[in-house]
């Protein structure tokens, strides 16, 4: 390996979406500072935390927006959702009228974003398990349907929250590391990023076929 390889950089946009009250701020804290609040207010607007993971022996960075379930406490749609590359589509397991929204939120999102987004099904709050009222086998149908990743957590108890986010971060550079392979002009896309994954003359990496969850 290169000193240029240890100098690559990513930095991946990642929005979380759902209902109001749903956990999407909790799920976010739980992952980003490993806390959680009982009592959190709804969210007002836009905030964003910054991850990392190392993949490949290289630093990716995730940078995850949150924001308002409630339509009158939402940012500009439009640029919540300007340059993602992954979403988190939560609802909360006990309560049915979140999980009837994920359409409406999966249309919004396929509006927003033109390129391949990573999305992840996310049924929150498992650990309430007695009032749950979508079981998991409806979750996991419909992400199917939806071309999406599936799991259900618990910010509440930490179930899951790490690996829904780190799958999708995985995901998303298997996206970029392919289309970097493929296309020239994708690495000017990603001007900000030194992404110098080339294609080293080995012609099958051009033939491999795309397993994107959402090729559909
Ligand atoms: N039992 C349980 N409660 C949770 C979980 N995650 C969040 N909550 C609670 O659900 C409520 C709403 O959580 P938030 O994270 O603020 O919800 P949100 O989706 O960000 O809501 P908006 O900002 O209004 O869109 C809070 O009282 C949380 O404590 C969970 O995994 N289990
Ligand atoms: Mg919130």
């Amino acid at each position: 390996m290169s000193s240029d390889d240890e100098a690559e950089e990513y930095l991946f946009k990642i929005v979380i979406i759902g209902d109001s009250a749903v956990g999407k701020s909790n799920l976010l804290s739980r992952y980003a500072r490993n806390e959680f609040n009982m009592h959190s207010k709804a969210t007002i607007g836009v905030e964003f935390q910054t991850q990392s993971m190392e993949i490949d022996g290289k630093e990716v960075k995730a940078q995850i927006w949150d924001t308002a379930g409630q339509e009158r406490f939402r940012a500009v749609t439009s640029a919540y959702y300007r340059g993602a590359v992954g979403a988190l589509v939560v609802y909360d397991i006990s309560r049915r009228t979140t999980f009837d929204s994920v359409g409406r939120w999966l249309d919004e999102l396929r509006t927003h974003c033109d390129t391949t987004v990573a999305m992840m099904l996310v049924g929150n709050k498992s650990d309430l398990q007695n009032i749950r009222s979508i079981s998991v086998e409806e979750g996991k149908n419909l992400a199917e349907e939806q071309g999406m990743f599936f799991m259900e957590t618990s910010a509440l108890d930490s179930t899951n929250v790490k690996k829904a986010f780190e799958i999708v971060i995985q995901e998303i550079y298997k996206t970029v590391s392919r289309k970097v392979l493929n296309s020239d002009s994708y690495k000017a896309e990603l001007s900000v990023n030194r992404v110098s994954l080339v294609d080293n003359g080995d012609k099958s990496t051009q033939t491999q076929t795309s397993s994107s969850c959402c090729s559909r």
